[in-house]
């Protein structure tokens, strides 16, 4: 440790720890991403807000950038460190610090994953709704940092919805109490949906006030066998008006395939192109309601097969079907787009970008799922094996651009739920103005004047 800034950081702060073994530059300077060769100048774990307010100030007066840190599942490179940045991670600021059971709030330090909020919640009688497969690695802080969405959005919102309040330490090393777990407040700007979904570069964030809702009512899944994509929204309306639907996601036959690859059951004996894994609140009445909804569809020839859970551990294989889609493309090392357009506007623009991608890059596998009850569609394209990887990438980057083209032409995004990070940022005037993108660099640069939050990441200096 020969840098006399890490030395001048170590002397501020002694208790401090500092990580600069090679294995733990490499552990903490990347995300899911795995596109960028991690190289931050050290890994500081600060243990308390003070520490960091004081690591916020050093990093201002010595020009060095800070990378915040959470459970670095994210998608789109905001958590990598590769010029030689401090990360900064809130690992071991974990603590559960307040339930409130008037307010319906709990209170935690950014580093909790997200499955210890659920579960803290559950043991109060309650339930923090957000949720999705990489529940049990990824923190509070990075969730609220992407405004991140998940499996139950189409019932429950994204994490935007569930934040009564954010404590942020700002770029200038303020603190910031933001939201305060006020229900009502109309006293200006509202600075904690700014927090949200700023991929640390205004701030760091070290705590969270949550709301909290009464607890899941019983739950049923079911997987539907569907002929056409054509069909997805039309299913979608006929149980969106008979259940109060919890989940509708989608599937197509080939992110099945990979699925199935990696250990999971088949779930038919026949395949079919597109599937549905859907999830409803299940009393007496959805009984009935499901068999009208599935039989209207089979009549109309919108769905061909459909299994429903009997148990919860049925429930939960199905769900796998779904969840582990990510996980078992891992080691292609996909390219990843995470596209959002309004739900109505789903079938024109599914319909166009896959015969686009059909005819511009029949040589490239692309496996399509999502959000599809939220108009959240992800589209992971795999190299092939006798492609090089510069070659794939290129070819990926003008895929995104064709896209971001015909997201342009339907209004949508060009990052859903996943940020925007170092991977879109080419991107992001696809679908963001330039009077909107120059209005969030005057907010960076209120509270981030000298720009060592981040940096780099959502758009350059
Ligand atoms: C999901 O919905 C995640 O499973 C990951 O957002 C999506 O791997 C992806 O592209
Ligand atoms: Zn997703």
């Amino acid at each position: 440790m020969s840098d006399a800034r890490l030395e001048s950081l170590r002397a501020l702060l002694p208790e401090l720890r500092l990580l600069v073994e090679p294995a733990d530059l490499e552990h903490y300077g990347r995300d899911w991403t795995r596109r960028w060769t991690p190289a931050p100048m050290a890994v500081a774990l600060p243990a308390s807000v003070e520490d960091v307010q004081a690591i916020v100030c050093w990093a201002n007066a010595k020009g060095v950038g800070i990378v915040p840190s959470g459970g670095r599942t994210g998608l789109s490179g905001g958590a990598v460190a590769a010029n030689g940045e401090l990360v900064l991670s809130l690992e071991r600021m974990h603590k559960v610090l307040a339930f409130d059971a008037v307010d319906r709030t709990l209170t935690v330090q950014a580093g909790i994953p997200l499955q210890r909020v659920q579960e803290t919640a559950r043991e109060h009688g309650l339930q923090y709704p957000v949720d999705f497969a990489s529940r049990g690695s990824c923190s509070i802080g990075g969730n609220i940092a992407t405004n991140a969405g998940g499996i139950r959005v189409v019932r429950y919102g994204n994490t935007r919805e569930w934040v009564a309040g954010v404590k942020l330490v700002t770029g200038s090393g303020e603190l910031m109490e933001l939201g305060r777990g006020l229900v009502k407040d109309s006293s200006g700007y509202d600075l904690r949906h700014l927090a949200i979904a700023s991929e640390g570069t205004l701030g760091i964030i070290v705590e969270a006030t949550l709301k909290l809702t009464d607890p899941p009512s019983p739950s049923n899944v079911m997987l539907l066998a569907l002929p056409s994509f054509e069909a997805l929204m039309q299913v979608f309306a006929a149980f969106r008006a008979r259940l109060q639907l919890q989940a509708f996601e989608f599937l197509t036959d080939v992110a099945l395939k990979h699925v199935l690859a990696h250990g999971e059951p088949p779930p038919f004996e026949q395949a079919h192109p597109y599937y549905v894994v859907t999830e409803f609140a299940s009393d007496e009445a959805s009984e009935a309601e499901v068999l009208a909804a599935f039989g209207q569809c089979l009549e109309q020839g919108l769905v061909s097969d459909g299994v429903i859970s009997a148990s919860d551990a049925q429930a939960a294989q199905l769900w796998r079907l779904r969840e582990a889609i990510t996980e078992s493309l891992a080691r292609y090392v996909p390219y990843k787009n995470d596209v959002s357009v309004r739900i109505s506007a789903m079938p024109a623009f599914l319909a166009e970008t896959q015969a686009l991608l059909g005819r511009e890059y029949p040589q490239l596998e692309v496996v399509w799922f999502g959000h599809i009850g939220d108009g959240n569609l992800h589209i992971n394209i795999l190299k092939p094996d006798a492609m090089a990887q510069d070659a794939f990438v290129a070819d990926c980057e003008r895929v995104t651009k064709l896209l971001a083209q015909v997201l342009e032409a339907h209004g949508g995004s060009i990052s859903a739920e996943h940020g925007i990070g170092l991977v879109k940022k080419p991107y992001l005037s696809c679908t963001r103005s330039a009077a909107e993108i120059a209005a969030m660099r005057g907010i960076k640069a209120a509270l981030d004047p000298n720009g060592i939050m981040n940096p780099g990441k959502l758009f350059d200096a």
